[in-house]
């Protein structure tokens, strides 16, 4: 059968219960996923040649590391070609892109340092996304907006407010809005003598970094929140209800990370909550493994309970969704591509629902049939709506392009030592 007859009989069979599986795919194919760049280089960047520092951690050596610009926009031009669709890429400071012999601190980066970034991003009709680098840097050894040294926050202060006007540079060079996400690594490993003045210096440095003037229709400023790190067990200056709140009265968005929360609380749960008191959220798609809140996203069931919570809510235009994984043990661009198409088949999943049905048997109380039904819908032929959107969006369906990868690996990234 070819892709388009298996297209036909799913898309009866979706008929069947009320599900317009066109309509469906007409909503998939314009929700942009802003795709990290940090898995293809262990989140190195390349300002700097220091270790990764900030209680985030990458395992594995598995050959073919990016460690050059040229290699990882190589490295990252492969991974979109086998994701269906347009999307966003998403940069930190650290992948500024400085010329010959030139040493720019992070305080003093400017637009110019990332027009090959831009450049990338028009010839391919993307968008970008940007994060401030608040650790593997010399001054971010303990705490960065929330030091107790007046020096080292006002460096990265300064490095906020240079992010926000790359931000800016980015929406206006694209046409399009650039959500900026601020996450800083401040905590401690043992119990400490003062929660609170780290938070307040944290707070008001971020209010000193929004104090300057920007344009709010192109730059998305957000905050992430965090449960711990590794080496900063015991507190987090940004946890999630200072994050909240922070982001809450200062009309910015708040930032989920699936990865940082406690392990039995889950990111969908919180998600219609926060969509009824804010306009906009963003998320870190990611999968937290026991102490790692960043290994490659799967098709499981909480990404798709998330992108259930998303679809259902009406909320596509309201959640700037972005994935955040680093795994160093596979090859790197496999993981690209299987966490964000993961993604997208979750949003599949979810505008497959008939969601309308579902609520009213949960409204009327038929608990029975409300099981029975969405355990049905799980065994439906979702695969075959799947690589017909695949082929018809511009990329290979399952099971064609891991070859492309394969190849790459042996030409190209296994070479790279
Ligand atoms: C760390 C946060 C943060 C980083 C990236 C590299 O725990 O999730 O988003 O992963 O900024
Ligand atoms: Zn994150």
């Amino acid at each position: 059968m070819t892709t388009q007859e298996r297209y036909a009989y799913a898309k009866e069979r979706y008929a069947q219960i009320g599900v317009d599986t066109d309509k469906a795919l007409e909503t998939l194919k314009r929700i942009p996923i802003a795709i990290h760049c940090w898995q293809g280089d262990d989140v190195v960047g390349f300002d700097q040649d220091g270790p990764l520092t900030g209680g985030i951690q990458t395992t594995g050596n598995y050959p073919g590391r990016a460690r050059t610009p040229e290699e990882l926009m190589a490295d990252m031009d492969v991974a979109l070609k086998q994701i269906p669709g347009k999307h966003k890429i998403n940069l930190h400071a650290s992948y500024a892109i400085f010329g010959d012999g030139e040493a720019v601190d992070r305080d003093s980066i400017e637009p110019k340092h990332f027009k090959k970034w831009v450049d990338f991003a028009k010839e391919r009709g993307l968008g970008i996304d940007f994060n401030p680098t608040f650790f593997s840097h010399p001054k971010a050894a303990s705490y960065t907006l929330s030091s107790p040294d007046e020096e080292i926050r006002q460096f990265w202060i300064r490095h906020g407010q240079a992010c926000i006007r790359i931000s800016q540079y980015f929406a206006e060079e694209l046409g399009q809005p650039c959500v900026m996400n601020i996450w800083i690594p401040d905590g401690m490993k043992d119990v400490p003598a003062d929660r609170l003045g780290p938070r307040k210096r944290f707070a008001d440095s971020l209010d000193q970094i929004l104090s300057i003037p920007y344009d709010k229709t192109k730059v998305y400023v957000c905050l992430e929140s965090k449960v711990f790190g590794i080496g900063l067990e015991s507190y987090t200056v940004g946890s999630s209800e200072f994050c909240i709140n922070y982001a809450a009265t200062r009309g910015i968005l708040s930032l989920m990370d699936n990865g940082h929360y406690h392990p039995t609380e889950v990111v969908s749960d919180k998600i219609p909550s926060m969509l009824l008191f804010s306009d906009k959220i963003a998320l870190h798609v990611t999968r937290g493994v026991r102490w790692d809140s960043d290994h490659v996203v799967l098709l499981d069931d909480e990404t798709k309970e998330i992108m259930k919570e998303i679809v259902r809510n009406d909320a596509v235009d309201r959640v700037f969704i972005a994935t955040d994984y680093f795994d160093a043990s596979i090859n790197r661009v496999s993981a690209w591509v299987v966490g964000v198409r993961n993604v997208q088949k979750a949003l599949l999943y979810a505008l497959l629902q008939p969601a309308e049905q579902l609520k009213a048997l949960q409204d009327s109380q038929n608990f029975t049939e409300l099981m029975v039904r969405q355990e049905e819908l799980k065994l439906y032929p979702m695969g075959d709506v799947w690589d017909y959107f695949c082929e018809s969006n511009g990329a290979p369906a399952d099971c064609k392009w891991f070859d492309t990868i394969r190849k790459y690996e042996d030409e190209v990234l296994s070479k790279r030592n």
